[in-house]
């Protein structure tokens, strides 16, 4: 079998790379481990960067996004007891962010690419690439019937997430990796309730971090920093319930509790591979690389690669490589950017397992600096918001 791109992993930037070569013309298979029930109800992300939203919207993927998206001008930040509103319009001349979730983007895109007449094989098994040194990379797959298939194609992109099997294909002599892990995770929950905030509350506490977000009128998601080995089975509804009502406590404001439809424990990592290509195999998104998730970054970092992989495999088939050559020095601007960002919001914002005094004053001094100077609130709305902005690129 034939295809111009084979695309391992249908996560958000499987997917978007499919729709975005797909605009240009070009064909491509995507081939994915689960199904796409368990695509579809992964729950991860919430929150999208003003470029990304535009991007959405550029491609035709903007109807349900601005039916039922929620546009945020801004975050609270709460630490000491108090609740301070970061605004991000007025700080960055009218950027906002649209909480949306990766739920969502995923069943978009899926839809779309199935009422386009796109390819998605869910639930292969045994996925291999071979030949990646040539012009005509292959792709291997075992489909949910047992059927083994090869696909012979003029480029792969590995999008298989960060336990997938593409970058552990580039050789260890040209892989450079950044890698830190923290000593904590964020245990998540879905709850059935109306969020008690109108914009996300990111509070620091001397018990450790929590964050108030939502996905609706009607849902809440909450998260709480906890051990890094910590179970789940050690959390009872109860429990999470109280660790959350006390670390996001404000005299005057209440915290509504409902019923818990989902919760997970999510380790931290930050982690930059390079290059972001061998030969005809390219890498983007969490296979390439993992930002912690407290600036909201990854799904993001994620949209943005595939934006610029798309005109530079579209240039590589037509035998201009340029692009294709300096795919990895593109996305790595923004890849440190992001990490950064979200390290430092991390360090500012959860409690290191030991951590002394020191640790505390140096948090609630960087958080004070930055809820009362303009510069300080600046940057994180500048980070927050996205920066630079995504473009569709012109060629
Ligand atoms: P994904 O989404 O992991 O998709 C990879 C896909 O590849 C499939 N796969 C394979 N398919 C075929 N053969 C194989 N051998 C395969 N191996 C794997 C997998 O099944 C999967 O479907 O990677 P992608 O597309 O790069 O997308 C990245 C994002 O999912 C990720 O960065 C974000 O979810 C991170 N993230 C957040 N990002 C944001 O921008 N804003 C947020 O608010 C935000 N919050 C979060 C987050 C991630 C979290 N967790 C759970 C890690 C909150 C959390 C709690
Ligand atoms: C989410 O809504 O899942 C979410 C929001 C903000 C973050 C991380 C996750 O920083």
């Amino acid at each position: 079998m034939r295809t111009q791109v084979g695309i391992v992993g249908a996560g958000p930037a499987g997917l978007l790379l499919s729709h975005l070569l797909a605009l240009r013309g070009i064909e491509s298979v995507v081939v994915e481990l689960r199904s796409r029930a368990y695509c579809e109800a992964r729950q991860r992300a919430g929150v999208l960067e003003d470029g990304t939203v535009r991007l959405l919207r550029e491609t035709g993927l903007g109807a349900r996004l601005d039916q039922q998206g929620l546009e945020h001008g801004g975050i609270y930040l709460q630490f000491a007891g108090e609740r301070h509103h970061i605004d991000f319009r007025e700080l960055t001349g009218g950027r906002s962010v649209t909480v949306y979730a990766q739920t969502e983007v995923v069943k978009d895109l899926i839809q779309q690419r199935i009422s386009d007449g796109g390819v998605i094989e869910f639930e292969v098994t045994d996925t291999e690439v071979d030949h990646l040194d040539t012009d005509r990379p292959v792709l291997r797959y075992t489909r949910s019937d047992g059927t083994r298939c090869e696909l012979v194609c003029d480029a792969i992109a590995g999008c298989d997430g960060f336990h997938g099997i593409c970058r552990p294909v580039l050789p260890d002599s040209l892989l450079t990796i950044t890698e830190r892990e923290y000593p904590y995770a964020w245990l998540g929950i879905l709850a059935d309730v109306a969020p008690s905030t109108d914009e996300l509350i990111y509070a620091h506490h001397e018990r450790g971090f929590a964050l108030h977000s939502l996905r609706s009128c009607t849902v809440s998601r909450l998260y709480l920093q906890v051990g890094p080995d910590e179970s789940i089975d050690n959390w009872s509804d109860d429990r999470i319930w109280a660790e959350l009502q006390c670390r996001l406590a404000l005299p005057g404001w209440r915290l509504e509790q409902g019923q818990v439809l989902d919760k997970s424990i999510t380790p931290m990592r930050s982690f930059v591979a390079t290059p972001m290509r061998y030969g005809r195999l390219f890498l983007a998104g969490d296979a390439a690389h993992i930002v912690p998730p407290t600036g909201a970054k990854g799904l993001n970092l994620a949209m943005a690669d595939v934006t610029a992989l798309a005109p530079a495999l579209d240039r590589l088939l037509r035998g201009k490589p340029e692009l294709a050559g300096s795919y990895t020095a593109t996305c790595l601007d923004r890849v440190w950017r992001s990490t950064h960002f979200s390290w430092w919001m991390t360090s500012m914002l959860h409690r290191t397992p030991g951590g002394d005094d020191m640790e505390m004053a140096l948090q609630l001094s960087q958080l004070r600096y930055v809820v009362s100077s303009r510069a300080g609130a600046t940057s994180l709305a500048e980070n927050y918001t996205g920066y630079p902005q995504l473009r569709l690129h012109e060629d």
